[in-house]
């Protein structure tokens, strides 16, 4: 799909080609092009822009990461189709493995997210046909199959674009969980330790350029970082940010062209 230089909606346009290539290859589920539908509409209320709110949770997250013992980056189709490098780097700079967990979960599905990210340079993806042999308690889903190298004995984990019930199931067995989400009032966004509402394409690079700053912090600094959060006043502020903005669009001149 050629999509002109000039076009108003061009990044926004990629990035929905991206999931395209990535449904065609059998990375992403068919539900996954409607879920970035969702994520696209957040988006454009959003600002298409990383705010405030996103970038302490951000700073937050990125310190629990670093503290934790056992971190690991749960990877779904969209997630793998829209940042696959991305995630893989992230990874590496916070020593974090990368599991495949699925919603809409098929043997084809998560082998063919396996091979690209090891295309992009994964050493290790778990959560693949046997590997994923544990479960998460009290969940239903196809989600609740774990790795028990990975998921099962995390500490910190990283859940971009997932639906709420393992959120809430995760944090039952006393996980950290860091959300990505467009939507702040998702189930997800309600459940996890840690929301960044902003699309995943703009905050794993960011989380990257935090990671390699942090990274060189005393722990009793970062410890300092997480203890002083609250995930509630994050939320809310990406509530009067969406709140704000559409109360100033709405007064604002709207048309385009006079009549
Ligand atoms: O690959 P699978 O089988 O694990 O399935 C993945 C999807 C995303 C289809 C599955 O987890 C699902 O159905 O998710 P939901 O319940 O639709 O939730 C997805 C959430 O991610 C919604 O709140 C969207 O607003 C949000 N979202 C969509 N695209 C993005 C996003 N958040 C951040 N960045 C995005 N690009």
């Amino acid at each position: 799909m050629c999509i002109p230089m000039n076009h108003p909606r061009r990044e926004s346009l990629l990035i929905r080609e991206r999931l395209v290539e990535g449904f065609k290859r059998g990375l992403v589920a068919v539900e996954g092009l409607i879920a970035h539908g969702r994520g696209e509409c957040f988006d454009y209320i959003i600002g298409e822009k990383t705010q405030l709110f996103a970038i302490k949770a951000i700073e937050v997250a990125v310190a629990a990461l670093l503290l934790a013992k056992y971190p690991v980056i749960s990877v779904n189709g969209n997630t793998a189709a829209l940042v696959p490098r991305e995630i893989i780097e992230l990874a590496e700079v916070i020593n974090a493995k990368l599991e495949v967990n699925l919603f809409y979960r098929t043997r084809e599905r998560e082998e063919a997210i396996a091979k690209w990210l090891r295309e992009h340079g994964a050493r290790e993806v778990l959560g693949i046909g046997e590997d994923a042999s544990a479960t998460i308690p009290e969940l239903f889903s196809e989600r609740r199959r774990v790795s028990p190298r990975g998921i099962l004995v995390a500490d910190v984990v990283l859940v971009p674009l997932e639906d709420g019930d393992r959120t809430e199931a995760l944090r039952r067995m006393g996980k950290t969980v860091i959300a990505i989400d467009l939507n702040p009032l998702s189930r997800t966004a309600r459940a996890a330790n840690i929301t960044i509402v902003d699309n995943v394409v703009r905050a794993i690079p960011l989380m990257i350029e935090k990671a390699k700053e942090y990274k060189v912090k005393p722990r009793s600094e970062l410890e300092e970082i997480f203890k002083k959060y609250d995930n509630n006043a994050i939320l809310q502020m990406a509530l009067k940010h969406i709140f704000t903005r559409l109360g100033e669009l709405s007064e604002s001149q709207l048309i385009l062209y006079p009549q």
